[in-house]
This record gives structure tokens, C-alpha cells and sequence, in this order.
């Protein structure tokens, strides 16, 4: 116990402590068949292996709870600073297995429900994998309250409770088939439902001007309310009693008659009124970096920003103090620009309703929020329209001009007669439409704003965010991505942990991934590096089942396994993989049987899911299949090539993939690709990656040495000059005698005929992201993985360096610099419960 607690919280906390669940094997086999006869309301001795894993995860979360109340009691008695992480996606995967294993209790339910006639991974698989995000940046969310969980951080994450995830993504005729993702219909015993935490959310009207005491004031009538409800998943830190909340909102409709068309007669029609409120909330957004500009999209994001706003204010005022405090107790980070609105929507509670002058309103604000950029890619930037924007929350619109007004007026005094800057700067972009720029109004509105790799950060200040930058240099910073390793080596290559685990003789290093280090003698140990490589060859056995399962093709696993899953992107480039997979092929063709064995036999896997309305995405997935048709039923060349499209590439099928890998491909056009995730990941298994000088591969290169990677192409300070080139040239001058020949084979039609769009999309001097003038340096590095494949032991030696060297690219580290860089905040431990300890 903290030395400021009082003897009075010491004996509640203690009589608090007497009721915790039992850990032993018949105790649990008790809760489980408790939850099937009372949660499910089953026979104790009928019920199928669905229900068991809905029971044991009752079970599970009955703990969740206990540890979730000590802990949110503990911080409010602490009264510590607490972090909101504010963000519209959280792609969390699934929770069984990540719970049993954050509470240690993997071993003891293994033997519980092995008895009761299943087996535990069996019932992992029976979890739906709720896909509230696009990819990285929902997934990087969710690592963070992994990280912040476990390193016993006072932390709270916010998002949407969507009732359609991310779409399910079906390969029919070798194109993408979006389907509906209902991930709720079999219910979900992770969250739970706070009828108490409901907050109303306000929309349309207009603002109404008062005069109070010889000033104006301004006030907002709204024109329809809507309810927000929260929804709450327990989140477990590993090896510690701390729990956090994932509070997510949705949207119902407000207790409220609407007494006009009541008295009118129109009962249906207020009724329909009604039901439209749950829609806000129905449906994910699936377009991963970039906007759309809906309406819809935007009441989300309101949505989000209010209800959690007045949750957050609430609790800060539950301890009745002075406002100005606000920044020494409050933390907002903003996962990119999406929940923005957050800024002004404090500035308005705080000038309207708590009467602030806009000065001290907006000293407080400025001090409590963060900002993360994610992407400087254009048309990923939010804009909203001034007309949308001012019909939907007219009195925010008023205070965002009044801001720009303030902060106009600092620019022209700190650069007086700059022109460019004031129109650099403006949180409007003037034109036909009048726009909002959501990231100007961030970085002003924030005391930090981050990237989230070094490249990235640095391009921050050099080029997207130049003007803001000379403003306030000291407020751009960079913090790397990082992933947990608990999900993503702990748990999804429970194989490789336990040799760390014995090789170590300690677990430690799951919280201190820097202790692998320790592990390098081992890269001079032929047998240790046949053992790793045994690992590695069960997963790839691993996936190989879940090909055969849902792919229908038979896969060798002593063939290398080259692997490409994320969002198909044409700055990704999974185009440029493909044509090299058929460049690949004719190569082959071409050359007699003896000549082949320089050839390392090779599977290439695909995934990723199209935004529905990307046509140059699908059609590059359409490609792949193509190309997967023919490869895959040519004889002659089967033994040395195949292609594999895994379809709904998503968290759990991520956790088989990934450690799967030999080489795993993170290609994009330097400077588009801000960070990237799953190279970390892919790192940390022991994979080693083909890259570009982009995003996070370029750190990762520093940490596991050149020797250990591949990494290729144009750098970043040469990319707009390339593009220019291009632009001027010749397609002849500009795409090489090889790409050519693949080009033609495409056209030949050998892959089929629908290929002329995406061909076009870079032989019409708009080969914007540059595949042609990379695919030469790609060849070039694809020819050395080949030669080093064949030597079993020196590949062994750098797949193995990469995983010990990847402990920069824990999200613990992550989570630390945002804790002292930005928010200001400290480690909480909450007190473990001593009292039935033997029993845990
Ligand atoms: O965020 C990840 C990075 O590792 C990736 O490089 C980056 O592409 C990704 C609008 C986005 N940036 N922007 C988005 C997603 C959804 C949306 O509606 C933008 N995602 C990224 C984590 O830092």
C-alpha cells in the first residue's frame, strides 16, 4: 500500500479482499458449469463446446471484474492522472486466450476443461474475432492498452461499440466479395453493458446569441438528441492485478416523446425517428487511410468526442475542484484527427456552460490533449466541409472560426507579412468549398503532436507539417510503433516462447524484451538454431492445415514461405510482388530442369482486404487470383512456385500467419508507409523481411543489423525527383526490358483479360508510386534470399538475430516514451489480493 493511504482505505480494501475467486482445478470447474447452468441456463450435463467457451469465458471474466473494480476504485482513491485514449477504431482480437494467459491461468484451465471432455484451444477457436477496425491503427489501439494495462498505467481507452465490423472478405471467382459482419449475434460475454453510463449527444439547431452581464454569449439549441451508451471490455495486464476499461458507445435512441408529431397523430413516424438513432453507431467505416467526408461518419466521430467528454468531466468532477487543474489530472491522446472534435467540444463545455473567457478555456485545453499522426498521405487527411460541419454542430463550427481568428493573429505577429504561412496555417481551406482542416486544428489544439516512426516524424517537420513546425519546433516529437508481446509472441508462437522461457530460465522477458539479448551466444550454436528452426517449421505446419482449410491448396512446408498481409494499398505495392511472382515464373519457363536449383522453392502468400470502393485494389486481388489459377496448375513449375491468396486476413488468422514466415515483404514507396506494425511482428517470430527504406523497417534494420535484412529500393530523398523523371519520360525509358516482358505477358491474356486498368495505372507516365523503378532493386534482392535459403545454418543465424534483436519494438517501450514525453504520467500499482493469494 502507498504510504499516503489511510488506515480506513487500508481496512475496505482488505474486507474488499476476502471474496476473490478460488484458482484451483475443481473451483474452476465449478465456476464454468456454474456459468452453463446459470448464464446460459443449460443442463450441468448437456452442453456443446460453444457453450463451454461462452461458460469459461463467463468464468474469466467474473476474474476481469473483480480485478477491474479494485482497480478503478484504487485510482479514484489515489486520485492519479489518468490517460484517455480516444480513437474510433480498436481492432482488439480475440480475448479468451489473451486473458487466460495475462492471469497466468493457462495451465490450470487446460487440466479444468480437459475433464469437463474439451480442449482449451478448441475453445479459443470457437471465439468470434470482433474486427472493430481497418488495420494498423485500430490494431496499434489495441496494443496499447495491452502495454498500458500491464505496466500498470492509469489508462482508459474510448471508442465506438460498431454493430458491422469490418466487413468478411470471400473470394468468389477470384475476386474480393464483401459480406456483413455481425459479430454479435452469437453475443458477447466480454462486455458489459452500463445501463448506469449513458449520456445524451446532441446534433443539428443553431446558436442562439444571449446578452448576460453586457456581454454576448453564445448558446447552442440543438434540433435532435440521441443517446450514448456505454459498453465496457475489461482489459487485463499481464502478470498483474491491474485492469483497465475499453469503453466503447452506442447510440439509442433518447427517452424523450417527441410531443409534436405525438400530437399530430403520427406515432409510426416518431417511432422511425427513433430507430434511426441506433444506426450512428451500426457500421465501421472500411476505408483504411483515407476519407469519404460522410455525414455519418461525422456524427461518429461526434458521438465518440461527447459522450466521452462528459464521461471524462464527470469523474474529474466527482472530486469537486478548480478547472484549471484540468491538464494536471487529465490526459487526451487523439489516435489521428478522427476524434479531433474533442478540442473544441471542451472549449465549448468550458466558455458555454462553465462560463470560462475563451483564453482560459483554451490554456486548459491545449495542455490536455495529444495528437498522433498516422499517414501523410493526402487523401488520407480529414476535411470536413464547412456547410456539413455547421449544420451538424453550428456553435462548433463558430468556435473553430473564432481559433482561427486567435491563432491567425499569433502567426502574423510571429511572421509578420507571411503570407503563405497565414494560408498554410488557417484551419480553413479556402476554394469552392470551404473546408476544415481537422489536422491543423489538432496540432493547434494539442501540446504534442507525434509521429509514429522516425521517417515519418522527420517528414512531419519537413514537409506536411513545415509551417506548424517553424511555429513550435519543440512540440513535434517521434514515438515509434511498438507491438505487444504478449499476443504476438507470447500467446500466437507459444513454441518459440517456451525455448526463450528455458533458454532464459526465466518468463521475464515478456516484460523486458531487451533480456532476449542475452540469447546471442545462441547464434553460434548449431543445435539451438535447429531447434528454433524446428519452431519455425511447426508453424509453418500450422498454417499450412489452415491453407488446406480454407484455401484448398496443398502447400510444402519445406518450400519458403514469402508472405505479404496487410491492406491491399497502391503504395503498399502488392502490385509490384505480383509482377515479380510472374516474372518469376516466365523465369522458370525459360530455364531447363538442371538450371532450376538456383531457384529456392518458394510459396508466396497474399491477404488483405480492398476498401469496397478501391477499384485498383481489387483489382490487383483479382490479379493475384489470376496469376495463384494458373501458377498453381502448372506442373512443370509447381515444385518451385505457388501462390497462395489468404482470404479475410484479420487478427486470428494474423496470430497463425505470422509466425509462419521465412521472409515477410513491407515494400512500400519510401515516405508512404508512416510506420507499419506487422514488420515488428513478423520480426519478433523470427521472419526475416524483404522492405524499403520506409516507416518503421528502417529502425528495425539499425536494431537487427544490415546483415539481417533485405532491405531495397528508392529513398525517401530521392523520391520526388524520380517522380518527376517519370512524369517526363518515355513509358519505354522509364519501365526496364524485364517489367516489360511481364507487362506482355499480361496482356497476352495467359492470366486472363481484365488486367488493362491496372496495367494502365502505371504505364501512362502515372507510375506515381514507382514499381517500375524499384523493380529492379526488388529483383536483385529477391536473387540474394534465394542464394541464402540454400545455406540452412546462416539463415537459421539471421532469422534467429532478428527475433532477439526486436525488443525495441515492444509497445512497452512505446507506451513509456508517450507516458513521460506526453502525458505526464505514472505507473499505479494496484495492491495485489493478498488475502487468498495461495490460492491464485
Ligand atoms: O497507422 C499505423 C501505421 O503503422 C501505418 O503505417 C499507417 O498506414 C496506419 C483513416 C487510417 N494511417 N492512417 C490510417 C486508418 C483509418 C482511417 O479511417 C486513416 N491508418 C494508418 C499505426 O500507426
Amino acid at each position: 500500500f502507498g504510504s499516503t493511504q489511510s488506515l480506513a482505505n487500508h481496512e475496505k480494501l482488505w474486507h474488499l479482499m476476502q471474496n476473490y475467486l478460488p484458482s484451483d482445478k475443481k473451483s474452476i470447474q465449478e465456476q464454468i458449469v456454474n456459468h452453463v447452468e446459470f448464464s446460459l441456463a443449460r443442463t450441468r450435463f448437456d452442453f456443446h463446446q460453444v457453450h463451454c467457451y461462452q461458460a469459461v469465458s463467463h468464468s474469466i471474466r467474473d476474474r476481469l471484474i473483480e480485478s477491474f473494480n479494485d482497480t478503478q476504485l484504487y485510482f479514484h482513491e489515489q486520485d492519479c492522472k489518468r490517460v484517455y485514449y480516444l480513437s474510433i477504431e480498436f481492432l482488439i482480437g480475440r480475448c479468451l486466450q489473451n486473458a487466460v494467459g495475462n492471469l497466468g491461468l493457462q495451465d490450470s484451465y487446460t487440466e479444468a476443461v480437459k475433464e469437463l471432455g474439451y480442449k482449451l484451444e478448441d475453445l479459443y477457436n470457437e471465439e468470434v474475432d470482433p474486427a472493430l477496425g481497418n488495420g494498423g491503427l485500430g490494431r496499434l489501439a489495441a496494443c496499447f492498452l495491452d502495454s498500458l494495462a500491464t505496466l500498470n498505467y492509469p489508462a482508459f481507452g474510448y471508442g465506438i461499440r460498431y454493430s458491422y465490423g469490418i466487413f468478411k472478405q470471400l473470394i468468389q471467382n477470384g475476386q474480393q466479395v464483401e459480406a456483413p459482419d455481425y459479430w454479435l449475434e452469437k453475443g458477447n460475454p466480454w462486455e458489459i453493458e452500463r445501463l448506469d453510463v449513458q449520456y445524451p449527444v446532441k446534433f443539428y439547431g443553431k446558436v442562439v446569441k444571449r446578452h448576460e452581464n453586457g456581454q454576448e454569449k453564445s448558446l447552442w439549441e440543438a434540433g435532435e438528441t440521441i443517446v450514448a451508451r456505454a459498453y465496457d471490455t475489461p482489459i487485463p495486464g499481464y502478470m498483474t492485478f491491474n485492469t483497465i476499461a475499453l469503453r466503447l458507445w452506442r447510440s439509442v435512441p433518447a427517452n424523450e416523446f417527441d410531443f409534436t408529431s405525438f400530437n399530430e397523430g403520427d406515432y409510426f413516424k416518431s417511432l422511425e425517428a427513433r430507430e434511426k438513432a441506433e444506426y450512428i453507431t451500426s457500421v465501421l467505416y472500411p476505408n483504411d487511410s483515407s476519407y469519404a467526408g460522410k455525414e455519418l461518419r461525422l456524427k461518429q466521430e461526434y458521438l465518440l468526442v461527447s459522450a466521452t467528454l462528459q464521461d471524462i468531466l464527470r469523474r474529474f468532477k466527482k472530486v469537486r475542484r478548480d478547472w484549471s487543474t484540468l491538464p494536471e489530472k487529465v490526459a487526451i491522446q487523439l489516435n489521428d484527427t478522427h476524434p479531433s472534435l474533442a478540442i473544441v467540444e471542451l472549449l465549448r463545455i468550458l466558455i458555454d456552460q462553465e462560463g470560462m473567457t475563451h483564453a482560459n478555456a483554451w490554456e486548459i485545453v491545449s495542455k490536455t490533449f495529444g495528437y498522433t499522426n498516422h499517414t501523410v498521405l493526402p487523401e488520407a487527411l480529414e476535411k470536413w466541409g464547412v456547410d456539413l460541419l455547421g449544420s451538424l454542430l453550428p456553435r462548433h463550427l463558430e468556435i473553430i472560426y473564432y481559433v482561427n481568428l486567435i491563432f491567425l493573429n499569433k502567426v502574423s505577429a510571429k511572421f509578420p507579412g507571411d503570407a503563405h504561412k497565414l494560408s498554410m496555417l488557417s484551419l480553413i481551406e479556402e476554394g469552392p468549398i470551404k473546408k476544415i482542416r481537422m489536422a491543423n486544428l489538432s496540432i493547434i489544439g494539442s501540446h504534442m503532436v507525434n509521429g509514429v516512426a522516425r521517417i515519418h516524424s522527420d517528414l512531419l517537420k519537413s514537409d506536411l507539417f513545415k509551417d506548424h513546425y517553424e511555429m513550435r519546433p519543440k512540440k513535434f516529437i517521434n514515438i515509434t510503433n511498438g507491438v505487444a508481446p504478449r499476443r504476438w509472441l507470447r500467446s500466437c508462437n507459444q513454441e518459440l516462447a517456451k525455448l526463450y522461457d528455458e533458454w532464459l530460465g526465466t518468463d521475464e522477458w515478456v516484460l523486458n524484451m531487451d533480456l532476449l539479448k542475452n540469447l546471442e551466444d545462441k547464434c553460434e550454436d548449431q543445435l539451438a538454431l535447429i531447434q528454433f528452426m524446428k519452431v519455425k517449421r511447426n508453424n509453418k505446419l500450422r498454417l499450412i492445415k489452415w491453407v488446406r482449410q480454407y484455401c484448398n491448396v496443398e502447400v510444402n512446408a519445406d518450400t519458403l514461405f514469402d508472405i505479404q498481409v496487410k491492406r491491399i494499398h497502391e503504395y503498399k505495392r502488392q502490385f509490384m510482388n505480383i509482377l515479380y511472382v510472374i516474372y518469376r515464373y516466365l523465369l522458370l519457363k525459360d530455364t531447363p530442369t538442371e538450371g532450376r536449383r538456383k531457384f529456392a522453392p518458394r510459396t508466396v502468400f497474399f491477404g488483405g482486404k480492398a476498401a469496397p470502393g478501391y477499384l485498383n485494389a481489387k483489382r490487383i486481388i483479382k490479379l493475384i487470383n489470376s496469376v495463384a489459377e494458373v501458377i498453381n496448375h502448372d506442373l512443370d513449375t509447381n515444385h518451385y512456385l505457388k501462390v497462395v491468396f489468404l482470404p479475410n486476413y484479420n487478427v486470428s488468422s494474423a496470430e497463425i500467419i505470422i509466425p509462419a514466415s521465412d521472409i515477410s515483404q513491407h515494400i512500400s514507396t519510401a515516405g508512404t508507409e508512416a510506420s507499419g506494425t506487422s514488420n515488428m511482428k513478423f520480426v519478433m517470430n523470427g521472419g526475416i523481411i524483404l522492405g524499403t527504406w520506409d516507416g518503421a523497417n528502417i529502425e528495425i534494420a539499425e536494431e537487427v543489423g544490415l546483415d539481417n535484412i533485405f532491405i531495397f529500393g528508392a529513398r525517401v530523398e530521392e523520391v520526388g525527383k524520380l517522380i518527376d523523371n517519370m512524369k517526363n519520360q518515355d513509358p519505354f525509358q522509364y519501365i526496364q526490358k524485364p517489367l516489360w516482358n511481364v507487362i506482355q505477358s499480361i496482356r497476352s491474356g495467359i492470366f486472363g483479360h481484365d488486367h488493362h486498368g491496372l496495367l494502365d495505372s502505371i504505364t501512362n507516365r502515372n507510375d506515381f508510386y514507382l514499381v517500375a523503378h524499384d523493380f529492379y532493386h526488388y529483383a536483385q534482392a529477391q536473387i540474394k534470399i534465394d542464394q541464402l535459403y540454400q545455406d540452412k545454418i546462416s539463415w537459421a543465424k539471421k532469422a534467429f538475430c532478428n527475433s532477439i534483436r526486436s525488443g525495441k519494438f515492444s509497445s512497452d517501450r512505446t507506451i513509456h516514451e508517450y507516458a513521460q514525453k506526453i502525458w505526464n504520467i505514472k505507473p499505479i500499482v494496484v495492491p495485489q489480493p493478498t488475502a487468498n493469494k495461495q490460492d491464485r
